[in-house]
């Protein structure tokens, strides 16, 4: 199983922790001495950064949250002067600034090569035609893949995402073998195709790597499927880097391995702040311990998921974290019980009877939430009449109450009527804040 940087995928526990315990040290220091918001937390409680003496003492440095970089927006937690920076990204987020990530030369190569890990570990080499649909600009998901393709050598073709046709000219016409885009967006390349009559299971392109919102293992396989591919994953934020935080492999098991010796995990309850025993699942937070334009301690991503650390069939050692399937903000409490939208994607891709096109409405019932949720029926399906619309709507109700036991409303709407992704697919609506 190929691997860009074996030395660091494969590494041992003792050496791995002796490596993180070293460049945790220096990026202590290193935002202590150059960023006065990290000088004024650690002088607020008394910490030195040569008190940082084991991994252990992660759990002593503060948090840095969301509203911390929107405060000191754009380049207030900058460790570096700007003529060392070479790159910034910039993520708009729903509401106020966009989050920055500036990067120095040796950041982005950093950023270069833990791409090339992901990509390398999808099986993309030098011999594939890359054809790069996500989107390129701001955002770290266009460039992050560009790079990583350049790292390896493939031929890459830097399409960025939108003209949905021409996504389809370029794959036939130019043989293309390996795709990267939204896995929403690949929904909305296969149907294009489908509508153009070309079949993309009979062109060379084999495997995508895809990321950037939540996906179901349902989804996952739908998009195989239409595509005749092999799905895989990759995960990250602008603040880290981008994409390159987290990648699958070949075990794909729902599992992602982290580059942890760029970018340290640790899983807190997102109430008490108290950190988490290995394996309990909990609100990720990151600590970036190899960048310098600007590294942050202990950031609260408020991605829900779990840590587990085993060799696994890849051969990797990295320590992988699950899928993750929603933000601790998408997360719905609807008549008291919890529910991640993703929950809701499950189900739905269960049913022959709808597209995997579908969006949730949360509106307020007196003083209760109700959700109602809008669901493409099959063009076929949608053809037999009302009578047989309303049998599937009674169908996908029951079954979503019966296995995450809340009361929604279906309805089933017309083939095409729901808005296609180019990008982040936006499926939650909620009109209660209208
Ligand atoms: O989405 C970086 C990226 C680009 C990742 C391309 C993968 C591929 P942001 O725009 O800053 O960065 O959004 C980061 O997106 O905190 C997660 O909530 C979500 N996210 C990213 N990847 C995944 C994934 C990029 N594989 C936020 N599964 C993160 C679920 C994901 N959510």
């Amino acid at each position: 199983m190929a691997m860009w940087e074996e030395k660091f995928e494969t590494m041992s526990a003792d050496e791995m922790r002796a490596f993180q315990l070293a460049k945790l040290q220096e990026t202590v220091a290193w935002v202590y001495e150059r960023v006065p918001f990290y000088k004024k937390k650690l002088d607020e409680i008394g910490l030195k950064p040569g008190d940082v003496k084991s991994l252990d003492d992660l759990g002593r440095l503060p948090f840095t949250v969301k509203t911390d970089l929107r405060d000191n927006y754009p380049f207030g937690l900058c460790a570096v002067p700007m003529s060392e920076v070479v790159r910034v990204h910039a993520s708009s987020g729903t509401t106020g600034k966009p989050i920055t990530g500036p990067y120095t030369a040796a950041d982005r190569e950093a950023w270069a090569n833990c791409m090339a890990r992901t990509m390398t570990s999808a099986g993309i080499t030098k011999n594939d035609i890359f054809q790069n649909a996500y989107g390129m600009g701001l955002f770290t998901g266009g460039l992050g893949f560009h790079q990583g393709a350049e790292k390896i050598g493939c031929t890459v073709i830097p399409a960025s995402s939108g003209m949905t046709e021409r996504q389809i000219t370029l794959m036939r016409d130019f043989g293309v073998t390996a795709m990267g885009c939204t896995p929403s967006y690949a929904l909305t390349i296969a149907e294009k195709a489908r509508d153009l009559g070309v079949d993309l299971r009979a062109l060379p392109v084999r495997v995508g790597v895809f990321g950037a919102e939540p996906w179901t293992l349902e989804m996952r396989k739908e998009i195989e499927e239409r595509i005749g591919i092999t799905a895989r994953e990759a995960y990250g934020l602008t603040e880290m880097m981008g994409p390159g935080v987290g990648f699958d492999c070949d075990a794909q098991d729902g599992w992602l391995h982290i580059n942890e010796d760029h970018i340290l995990p640790e899983i807190i309850d997102p109430v008490t702040e108290e950190v988490l025993p290995l394996g309990e699942k909990g609100e990720l937070v990151f600590t970036a311990i190899q960048r310098r334009a600007m590294p942050l301690l202990r950031y609260r991503t408020r991605d829900i998921t779990q840590l587990k650390r085993e060799k696994c069939s890849c051969g990797r050692t990295l320590i992988k974290m699950k899928k993750v399937y929603g933000r601790s903000d998408d997360m719905l409490i609807i008549s008291g019980v919890n529910v991640f939208p993703s929950q809701i994607e499950s189900l739905l891709l269960d049913m022959p009877e709808v597209e995997p096109q579908y969006v949730l409405i949360i509106r307020k019932k007196g003083y209760l939430d109700a959700l109602s949720v809008d669901v493409e029926a099959k063009p076929e399906v949608y053809d037999q009449g009302e009578e047989k619309l309303r049998e599937v709507e009674g169908k996908i109700e029951s079954r979503i109450r019966g296995v995450i036991g809340i009361g929604v409303k279906v309805r089933c709407v017309p083939p095409k009527s729901i808005e296609r992704s180019e990008g982040k697919a936006k499926r939650v609506f909620d009109a209660r804040k209208l």
